[in-house]
């Protein structure tokens, strides 16, 4: 997320600091935006779900030749479950993570589907046709708007066998309540610091074309002038 100019000019009559014909400098660049919600599903932090059961996964070492083996063991797995995240109003991305948890599964061995505020996103997804190999990750993410206060409703429904989640991160695209005052507070302290600096290096500019007078009028007086 980039504050946009259209933030720091909304901004400055929050601030109340701009004066007219002021050249304001490029905004700052604050990236990324803090998750709002990271969810580590199946171990003892999950949270906001209904349904399903927890697994651990015993990862192997991992030969060098191949990826690395995602760290995330833990998942949340069933026929049916689902996350009911409060997340309030507002645009958000959804990023899950999966992988798959058993070594014996083939290809096809696993799918199911995932609903978000009742949009099918993901139909008959087989993670190993992505990650191809067993305790390998992969991160799926959509957009999301939520609504009414309805919050982010997140269904898993197995096809094949159940279906599993290791991880549910949800970011803000477009920040609303405390993210955008903080990044509202944060482009006033950027107006007013820029402001501050312009004025002490106009003042330094000074002294120096003070300084530099004194050094004409010292060399063009054969060092007579005293200042
Ligand atoms: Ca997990």
């Amino acid at each position: 997320m980039i504050v946009s100019l259209k933030r720091i000019l909304g901004s400055l009559v929050l601030c109340g600091v701009l004066t007219f014909g002021q050249t304001i400098p490029p905004p700052p660049v604050i990236q990324p935006l803090v998750p709002i919600v990271t969810i580590d599903s199946g171990s003892p932090a999950d949270r906001f779900f209904v349904g399903g059961a927890t697994y651990t996964v015993v990862l192997p070492p991992q030969p060098l030749d191949l990826p690395p083996v995602n760290d995330d063991a833990t998942i949340r797995h069933g026929s049916s479950f689902t996350y009911n995240i409060p997340t309030g109003n507002g645009k958000f991305k959804v990023e899950l993570k999966f992988l798959e948890v058993f070594p014996t599964y083939v290809e096809g061995s696993r799918k199911f589907h995932v609903d978000i505020n009742g949009t099918r996103v993901l139909e008959n997804y087989d993670i190993l046709k992505d990650t191809l190999i067993y305790g390998s990750a992969i991160v799926k993410s959509f957009d999301v708007e939520s609504k009414n206060l309805e919050g982010i409703k997140i269904k898993f429904t197995g096809a094949v066998r159940s279906a599993v989640v290791s991880t549910i991160t949800i970011t803000e695209v477009e920040p609303t309540g405390l993210q955008k005052r903080i990044l509202d507070e944060l482009a006033c302290m950027y107006i007013t610091i820029y402001q501050t600096l312009d004025a002490q290096i106009k003042e330094l500019q000074k002294q120096v074309d003070s300084m530099k007078f004194d050094i004409q009028v010292f060399t063009e007086y054969g060092g007579s002038y005293i200042n």
